[in-house]
């Protein structure tokens, strides 16, 4: 189960082409709205105010509503793409942004913004994601859900996850919404911004997804997880936490009950336990700020650089369909990886719960 994407954040669309899907499942565009909404801008006051409609075009691989097991393309249309040069931007390099790298690395400035480098392409990830978590709930029962674990620094008091989809910044606590929409706003007001954390979890994998060396399951987490846009740390389980643990605190003692902890996050020597597969990333804060910041322009001249536009004041917060996109999209490829190689699981005892 593969996936590319393709397309610019101001070009005429993106899309996405979805290699390896097996046949049979069942999908219609209007499949696509919840996730798509889920991380699109201009859905609430605390995001981009660019205002996608995002609607799937299913253009391939599935015919009278089931996947054929034919490449599947997916195309969204950009409906409020800026086409025109941007000129200022265009000449400087944005401290912070892709520009300066795409530039010593291709020779060429793509007038249109961000292009490439923006997080308009993670809308075709959550769209192919769709597909991969449908197939792995009906075949398997997983649930792939992701929250918002901090922002800045403030952290959930409580934790529920009915609250997460009930407010616009994926927050497991209800209580401190209001509060959140005050920091936000004041965020925004002083024209900066700041990190998130998100957390992400799969539960129902059963014990055998992923590969001892080459492609374990928490390199390849890792490897997708990282390559979200703004990703600058990513953690399995307990992860960086885990420096000051002791041996006897963080393995996972068990008995025929059960795992008593979950500190590997699900996953032992790059295989799946049967436990909740969970990862964490933080997401840097927005480089596009209305606070004036030194660079330099093409013509190696320094300058200063003011990003105005429809920015988020914290990319975090569209972050959680992402974070859940691609880890349903690495769960997906071991789940045919393993079946192709060792059959379905299930065949050996003892399995604990
Ligand atoms: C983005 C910058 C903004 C966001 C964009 C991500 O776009 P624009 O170039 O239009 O100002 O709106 O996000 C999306 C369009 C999206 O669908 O996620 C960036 O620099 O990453």
């Amino acid at each position: 189960f593969t996936v590319t994407t393709f397309g610019e954040s101001h070009g005429p669309a993106i899309g996405c082409v979805i290699d390896g899907c097996p046949p049979g499942l069942s999908i219609s565009a209007e499949e696509f709205r919840g996730d798509l909404d889920r991380r699109a801008t201009g859905r609430s006051r605390y995001t981009s105010q660019r205002h996608e409609a995002d609607e799937v075009e299913i253009l391939s691989g599935v015919y009278e509503g089931r996947t054929t097991g034919t490449p599947i393309a997916l195309l969204i249309r950009n409906t409020d793409q800026r086409s025109k040069d941007y000129g200022e931007i265009v000449q400087t390099f944005r401290p912070g942004h892709a520009d300066y790298t795409y530039w010593q690395k291709y020779g060429i400035r793509d007038p249109r913004g961000g292009g490439r480098s923006s997080a308009r392409e993670t809308t075709m990830r959550v769209a192919a994601a769709v597909i991969a978590k449908k197939w792995l709930a009906e075949r398997y029962g997983v649930r792939v859900r992701g929250y918002l674990a901090q922002i800045g620094e403030v952290t959930p008091d409580a934790f529920d996850w009915d609250a997460v989809e009930h407010n616009p910044f994926f927050w497991p606590d209800t209580a401190q919404v209001p509060a959140l929409e005050s920091y936000i706003n004041a965020l925004r007001k002083s024209g900066d911004s700041v990190g998130a954390r998100v957390n992400v979890v799969a539960d129902g994998v059963p014990p055998g997804w992923g590969e001892p060396i080459y492609g374990k399951l928490d390199g390849d987490l890792a490897s997708a997880l990282m390559s979200i846009n703004a990703v600058k740390g990513v953690e399995i389980g307990d992860g960086f936490a885990a420096v000051s643990q002791r041996g006897s605190q963080h393995r996972d003692e068990m008995s025929m009950e059960g795992f008593a902890s979950n500190h590997a996050g699900g996953i032992l020597g790059g295989i799946s336990s049967g436990q909740s597969v969970a990862a964490s990333i933080v997401l840097k804060p927005t480089s596009s700020i209305l606070i004036p910041g030194h660079s330099v322009n093409l013509a190696g001249e320094p300058t200063e650089v003011v990003t105005k536009g429809r920015h988020d004041p914290c990319v975090g917060i569209r972050a959680t369909p992402i974070a859940e996109a691609m880890m349903a999209l690495v769960l997906v490829d071991h789940a045919l990886r393993h079946r192709a190689q060792c059959g379905d699981v299930g065949h050996v005892t003892p399995r604990i719960p």
